[in-house]
């Protein structure tokens, strides 16, 4: 297997500053050894170009398209790097995104659902549905999934909407801070969602093997989101949006461990790591660690 690794250092997608270090943190935190263990071979494109958000105007895009800031700088990078993924994929590579904030996912789903069809396992403590008329924040990085989907405001966006992506295969994982519209709108959607309580009830387990089921059903690959804020911050606290009570570091393991089980991962990110916020780069390095796990690393 080859994978190869594409970072799109995005800061404009939400309200914390650092989050465009995040590709150079992680591979700081020892990427291309994690790799290695995993036992994969490795290509890295280096950092698509991205525009800095202090010399661009959040609002410099039709008022019809809702709150949403740097859609248009949105637009501009996920194009480019639906590009790169697709042709990753097309080369018979696994393309790994890294992030930036999580509104590259608009990017990576878009190339990896070009031309086929896709599942996705969203690994996150936020859902990440809304649209430029329901957020509360009008960033970006809470939006990729509707936006990938078509949901909402989102619908007929052609550089936003992943063709080979529907909701009967996208499950969450982790889900614990979800806005009230947002809700609202997952539940009458035909996705799967698990929460932490499912997590508690059930076991890592069993969630991770049912998300990986509903998102493998009768398509071609699965694309895994991995958003660090999904782990508790008390093992990754340099992410803009933490949230209490999330999975624990043998669950993060073992969850990454069962998706490497399943042969099905066409593509991947690891988003929404700021070192700046972070203590000695831990974030960062437990994600080369997950990353591995993702890719068949194992103990023995
Ligand atoms: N993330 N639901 C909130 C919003 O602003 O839409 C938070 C989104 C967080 C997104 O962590 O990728
Ligand atoms: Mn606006
Ligand atoms: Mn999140
Ligand atoms: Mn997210």
């Amino acid at each position: 297997m080859t994978v190869r690794i594409i970072g799109v250092p995005t800061d404009y997608g939400q309200d914390r500053r650092g989050v465009d270090m995040g590709p150079s943190a992680i591979r700081y935190g020892g990427l291309a050894d994690a790799l290695a263990d995993a036992g994969v071979d490795v290509v890295d494109d280096g950092d698509l170009a991205v525009p800095r958000a202090e010399e661009r105007d959040p609002d410099s895009h039709p008022p019809s398209e809702g709150n949403a800031k740097f859609l248009r700088e949105t637009e501009e990078v996920t194009t480019a790097l639906a590009d790169h993924v697709a042709d990753a994929v097309a080369a018979d590579e696994t393309p790994l995104v890294l992030g930036g904030d999580h509104s590259v996912a608009i990017g990576s789903l878009a190339g990896s659902a070009r031309d086929a069809e896709i599942g996705a396992v969203w690994f996150d403590a936020h859902g990440d549905y809304n649209t430029p008329t329901t957020s509360p924040s009008g960033n970006v990085h809470g939006m990729p999934l509707a936006a990938a989907l078509g949901y909402g405001a989102w619908e007929g966006v052609e550089w936003a909407n992943a063709p080979g992506l529907s909701e009967e295969n996208v499950a969450y994982v982790g889900l614990r801070a979800l806005d009230d519209t947002e809700r609202a709108a997952i539940r009458d959607s035909e996705m799967t969602a698990y929460t932490m309580s499912d997590i508690d009830e059930r076991g890592i387990t069993d969630v991770v093997e049912a998300a990986l089921s509903v998102a493998g059903a009768g398509v071609d690959g699965v694309h895994v989101s991995l958003d660090m804020d999904w782990l508790d911050p008390t093992i990754a606290p340099g992410v803009g949006t933490p949230v209490r009570g999330g999975v624990t570091y043998r669950e993060a393991h073992h969850a990454m461990e069962l998706v490497a089980g399943t042969d099905a991962v066409r593509s991947m990110e690891v988003v929404e790591v700021n070192p700046v916020l972070d203590d000695s780069n831990e974030t960062a390095s437990l994600a080369t660690e997950l990353v591995a796990s993702a890719f068949g690393k194992r103990i023995l």
